[in-house]
């Protein structure tokens, strides 16, 4: 067995032994990423592409987060500018909202926000992400469209539409566009609204219609997640915007989202994951803060029902979280936790990077294989690998972004 998957809490403990996430876990050990299904052990970067990488994509696929959609199973899809002024933030950007339409008669659709600095040589990198609560709630811009009311009707039951800028600390436009990036947003509830309906509502209902549904069938991280790639394909169309060079970000759930994308598109050049905890980063065998089973019945709607078989048998998943990193390899991954947030477990958080080295070396760059957990605000970047446990509660904050931008400017610039 590869010793440097032998993961057992002890290791991790003595740095961090005092802070409010570092409680330890039962001893529990990896599945080996290199491990090949029939027991060989891949070698190269050639076999990891050709077959082991298929091969677990075949795992999270059909165990966890469902089959996705071809990327032309909405075929009528189109573009429709709504707004755009070079004014926002007083000069130093373009906003553009572009409505994106599923199907021809745009009863479904999301708004994607975008700004673009208007300083530039060239087409720029951006930042790519959902976002909770609304592109409104993301900014103080007094010109940010508001949800429509007919929109509105197909969120959550109940959904109170919030104010403006209710989430605006956690998307620090002018911060990222004064370093050179253009960010584009959607709200997530656009694409799939965050509740089990059974799969009627949002694009679910739009591409499968009635088709009965199966282990295997699509959650919605898998929604959010394919109509990251839509808007990547409209992001191609911009002159002004590098699609070669598009992060991909996610929070939490939309963090999880975003390592799905990262895993599933490989067109995203760059990936970072915010505190996204149980089923996204976080190593499950590690059974810290959510669980597989606590989040299939709080989430019953998030993954594909096969994936319900491992609550409580964390150790009877042929993979482990780790291997939705290593999805990622050869392209830079960044993964960030908080401090106070010990439901999404940081240690376990920052040794699924670690358990994924091993593939980052195929491609012949080193990874992060210290087993001492970092300490909080030390981030770390070891190759294509970087991280950060911010001092703080479960969210995004500026410090977030300031390790972002700086980990993007050493790739994607
Ligand atoms: C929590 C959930 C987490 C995380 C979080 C969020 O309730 O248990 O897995 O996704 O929500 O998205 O904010």
């Amino acid at each position: 067995m590869n010793t440097l998957l032998k993961l057992a809490a002890t290791a991790a403990l003595s740095v961090i032994a005092l802070s409010s996430y570092a409680q330890p876990s039962n001893p529990y050990e990896l599945p080996d990423p290199l491990k090949m299904e029939d027991g060989r052990i891949v070698k190269n970067k050639r076999q990891w592409i050709n077959e082991r990488r298929p091969e677990l994509m075949e795992m999270l696929r059909s165990q966890m987060f469902g089959r996705e959609p071809a990327a032309d199973a909405a075929p009528d899809i189109h573009y429709t500018l709504l707004e755009e002024s070079k004014d926002a933030f007083g000069g130093l950007a373009t906003r553009r909202q572009v409505k994106i339409s599923f199907d021809k008669d745009e009863n479904y659709y999301l708004v994607l926000l975008m700004y673009i600095p208007n300083k530039h040589n060239g087409p720029v990198p951006a930042f790519l992400g959902p976002n909770f609560k609304g592109n409104h709630a993301t900014t103080d811009d007094p010109e940010v469209l508001m949800p429509t009311k007919e929109k509105l009707a197909t969120f959550a039951p109940g959904y109170k539409v919030e104010p403006r800028d209710a989430n605006g600390h956690r998307w620090e436009y002018e911060y990222i566009l004064s370093h050179g990036y253009a960010v584009a947003t959607f709200c997530y509830n656009d694409v799939d609204p965050d509740f089990h309906d059974g799969f009627h509502n949002g694009i679910h209902g739009l591409i499968d219609g009635d088709k009965p549904r199966n282990g295997e069938s699509w959650g919605s991280i898998s929604a959010w997640a394919w109509s990251l790639s839509r808007c990547l394909d409209y992001l191609e169309t911009v002159k002004e915007i590098d699609a070669k060079k598009v992060a991909v970000i996610g929070h939490s759930r939309l963090g999880k989202t975003s390592l799905w994308a990262g895993a599933t598109d490989q067109r995203f050049a760059l990936v970072i994951s915010n505190d996204s905890g149980c089923s996204g980063a976080a190593i499950a065998r590690r059974k810290f803060g959510e669980t597989v089973a606590a989040i299939n019945k709080s989430f019953p709607h998030w993954f594909c029902d096969n994936y319900k078989a491992y609550g409580g048998r964390e150790e009877m998943m042929p993979w482990d979280q780790h291997e939705l990193i290593a999805m990622i390899a050869p392209r830079p991954v960044y993964v960030a936790s908080a401090s106070e947030d010990s439901w999404a477990d940081p240690v376990g958080e920052y040794f699924s990077l670690v358990g994924a080295a091993s593939v980052y070396n195929l491609f012949g760059y080193d990874g992060i294989t210290d087993r001492n957990v970092p300490g909080i605000e030390h981030p770390v970047v070891v190759g294509r690998m970087g991280h950060h446990i911010r001092k703080g509660e479960h969210n995004v904050r500026l410090y977030d972004w300031e390790n972002y931008v700086a980990f993007a400017d050493r790739f994607l610039k």
